[in-house]
């Protein structure tokens, strides 16, 4: 790669900033819950008084501008080191001063009013050559999967793949579904839910669209999905805000069985419903896989479901404004959704924020509220039911439509990525 120490080098975009994200004190504590109870109080407002007591990120703005809302993590140069790609754009590892454009960019940043050209960006080796590649969610909604080549060299952009038309739902996310070792793009398409499969290897072919449900009435912009084993066999099922689906031991068996659930909600009565990127995980540490997921994209409402023998309880983690006093925090349209463990306690903690303008036309509650990012914290007490403390992270990144941990710089701590209409930006856990 030829060397530029040059920050800022791509004409378009900012020079990265780095700064505190002013989240909070850092404890003298090793991760107790000394704090936590005054970090579980107060609104959306402000940032620091100590919310995120035990953990604090440093915040580096990788660029000012709205060009996506889509960000991740991959080692895009092969040098073993995480590099960062957000909308069209690529930042080197270890410090993502350095932007480079694997696409040709907007020739401005798109209006805040509007949307952008990239709803999820992920990826994987998709020409099998040794270099992993970029797949980019773009068009209305996120309905075209695009891969482009990576082709190893620092020069030009790359050979673009328009693989798959008809992502119908706008929290798809790449992961392996049907357990051979490489991911699947989990979507709903053609009024079915089920996952795209790359033409691992062949260039130039289309994607193909494996059925997991019957034909339903997912139609374009639908809200909320996820992958995850619901009844603990090993095998992934597919999770829809309707309920999961359980994919047999032939996954080419169609349509898996159906398991009718309510994982949506919806807090006023002209809401869409259905959330945003949706997980399988044991939150009560019984054995069982429950759900965890936002319950309204444009709307109010994250809560985890509790399997009870095959059915589901929902327990609110938050809810309305009104109801801001009892869950620690309130604020709507959490359109992107992680779960990880945050803290290093080995319990999975979730992070969420608010897409403040979605779409630009005025989608969704508390318009004018901040845009803020947030961990919740899993906590087990024995004798009662686990709960997630809220920890403000940020009040201005938000989210997009796809939120992303991971411990971009090896320390073991997980990092947060996010872009949205204030830009994109990495939050590296300072955790001591
Ligand atoms: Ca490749
Ligand atoms: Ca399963
Ligand atoms: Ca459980
Ligand atoms: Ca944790």
């Amino acid at each position: 790669m030829p060397a530029s120490g040059n920050t800022g080098a791509d004409p378009i975009g900012g020079t990265a900033t780095s700064g505190s994200s002013g989240a909070g004190g850092r404890s003298t504590g090793d991760g107790g819950v000394a704090g936590l109870a005054a970090a579980a109080g107060g609104g959306n407002g402000g940032v620091g008084g100590g919310r995120s007591a035990e953990i604090a990120f440093s915040k580096l703005q990788l660029n000012a501008q709205f060009f996506s809302e889509g960000i991740n993590v991959a080692d895009l140069n092969n040098d073993q080191v995480l590099d960062i790609v957000t909308g069209p754009f690529w930042y080197a590892g270890p410090d993502f001063l350095r932007q480079r454009a694997f696409r040709q960019p907007a020739t401005k940043p798109f209006d805040v009013k509007g949307d952008s050209d990239c709803y999820a960006v992920f990826s994987a080796d998709f020409n099998a050559d040794g270099w992993l590649d970029i797949v980019s969610l773009r068009a209305l909604g996120g309905s075209e999967a695009v891969w482009y080549e990576n082709p190893k060299t620092d020069v030009g952009y790359w050979t673009e793949h328009v693989a798959f038309s008809g992502v119908n739902d706008e929290s798809a996310a790449l992961v392996d579904i049907d357990g051979d070792g490489k991911p699947e793009l989990a979507t709903v398409s053609q009024g079915f839910g089920g996952f795209v499969k790359p033409a691992w290897g062949a260039v130039g072919t289309n994607w193909s669209f494996a059925k997991v449900t019957a034909q339903g009435a997912w139609g374009p912009f639908t809200h909320g999905i996820g992958a995850g084993d619901v009844n603990g066999d090993g095998r992934e099922d597919l999770l829809l805000p309707e309920g999961w689906w359980e994919q047999p031991v032939t996954w080419t068996e169609q349509p898996w069985a159906e398991h009718p659930a309510k994982f949506w909600g919806k807090a006023l009565p002209d809401e869409s419903y259905g959330g945003a990127q949706m997980f399988a995980y044991d939150v009560d540490g019984d054995g069982d896989s429950d759900v965890v997921t936002s319950l309204q994209a444009h709307g109010w409402g994250l809560a985890w479901f509790e399997q009870q023998a095959g059915t589901f309880v929902e327990h609110t983690i938050m809810a309305t404004r009104a109801e801001e006093a009892q869950y620690g925090v309130a604020f709507a349209q959490p359109h992107a959704v992680a779960v990880a463990d945050i803290d290093g306690d080995g319990l999975k903690d979730i992070v969420t924020g608010k897409r403040k303008g979605a779409h630009g036309v005025g989608l969704g509650s508390e318009l004018d509220a901040p845009a803020v990012l947030y961990w919740f914290k899993l906590v087990r007490t024995p004798g009662s039911l686990a709960r997630f403390e809220p920890h403000l992270i940020d009040s201005v990144a938000g989210v997009g439509t796809q939120v992303v941990i991971a411990d971009v710089d090896g320390d073991q701590r997980p990092d947060i990525l996010t872009s949205a209409r204030a830009g994109a930006f990495l939050f590296r856990s300072t955790q001591p």
